[in-house]
């Protein structure tokens, strides 16, 4: 090859590798402000925790917000909760027809047949699938937002719910409130502006599924006492979602299981409902040592749109000021 050839080659290439720098360059500067942009975004991002005991109503919660403000349910979103739905009404039941047996009642008499569905309200009284049985197996059903709400499902993982409320974006996380898994609640810690504790009311006379001589409420103090005590949560808002106040309102004046007879500190009279409710709230309250950190607290039925919509929007409320303050003491 002649000199000049070499030279023209030489030039050339050095153009081309000036021109990839140049695209290079323009492709870093472009993930920087990408990078920027999505921090910014993240830091706007209002995070809440959702934690609690198993079974008090966290999910609910998340799936009420979700068709609140987050369009709803897709028609595959309803028909992906179908099986679980099926293995609720199969469990429940089971169940009844256990209990049933171990009470010698026998279902061949007709009226022994509306006994067994009331039976399956006491056991399982959030579940009103029992009363929808020909809807739920008709071969073309499709859960409907009342099924979703009222459906057992255990939470798996961590579960990232986001919406927008005016110009804020609102990310929620959900975790299954069981206590072997409550260690990796840990990894959602960080950046957490707002835990939303759900308690729920009707437990004080119930025990845990995986340890029967514990108190269910009791148990849940003790969470939210270590929660209000954990240097992470410090800075935290805190917010009650006192619970399953339609459950906790039928048990207090109809089932004979009187507060007092598990909380002696309870001095209300038996069937007043307010009373009962606000005594557990105190319980919870005063888990928190902090006096610059208030704990709020709601009253809230999880299946009912109205009452989450209400306590939600005063929890965003409570949020933006707590973060305004937040602000001003910078
Ligand atoms: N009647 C009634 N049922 C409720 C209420 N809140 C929740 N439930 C029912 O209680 C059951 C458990 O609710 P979940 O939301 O799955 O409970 P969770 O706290 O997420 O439970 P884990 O994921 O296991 O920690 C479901 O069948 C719900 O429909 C309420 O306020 N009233
Ligand atoms: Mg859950």
């Amino acid at each position: 090859m002649k000199y000049e050839q070499y030279l023209c080659l030489g030039m050339c290439l050095h153009k081309d590798v000036a021109e990839e720098h140049k695209k290079a360059k323009v492709q870093s500067s472009k993930m920087e402000r990408d990078l920027h942009k999505h921090a910014s975004m993240e830091n706007n991002v209002v995070k809440i925790l959702t934690l609690g005991a198993p079974e008090t109503g966290k999910s609910t919660i998340v799936k009420q917000i979700k068709i609140i403000h987050n369009h709803g349910f897709s028609k595959q979103e309803l028909i992906s909760f179908k099986p679980a739905v099926l293995d609720n009404l199969l469990t429940s039941m089971k169940t009844v027809l256990q209990g049933m047996g171990t009470l010698r009642i026998n279902l061949a008499n007709k009226q022994n047949k509306s006994k067994s569905c009331s039976f399956s309200f006491v056991l399982f009284p959030s579940s009103s699938f029992f009363e929808n049985m020909s809807r739920i197996i008709a071969p073309n059903y499709i859960p409907t937002d009342a099924d979703v709400l009222r459906v057992r499902v255990r939470t798996c993982g961590i579960i990232e719910t986001q919406f927008q409320v005016d110009k804020t974006m609102f990310r929620l996380y959900d975790v299954r409130g069981q206590q072997s898994e409550r260690r990796k609640w840990l990894s959602c810690f960080e950046g957490i502006q707002a835990v939303v504790f759900v308690v729920a009311l009707n437990s004080y006379d119930m025990t845990l599924l995986e340890d029967p001589s514990v108190n269910r409420l009791q148990e849940s103090l003790e969470l939210f006492s270590s929660i209000c005590i954990h240097t992470v949560f410090q800075q935290t808002t805190m917010i009650l979602f006192m619970n399953k106040t339609d459950l906790f309102r039928e048990k207090i004046l109809k089932s004979g299981r009187h507060l007092r007879l598990y909380h002696s500190s309870y001095k209300g009279a038996d069937g007043d409902v307010d009373a009962a409710a606000h005594n557990i709230t105190a319980m919870f309250s005063a888990c928190n040592s902090n006096p610059d950190r208030p704990v709020y607290h709601h009253f809230t039925t999880a299946i009912d749109a109205t009452s989450v919509r209400v306590a939600f929007h005063v929890v965003v409320d409570q949020i933006m000021r707590g973060n305004l303050e937040a602000v001003q003491l910078v």
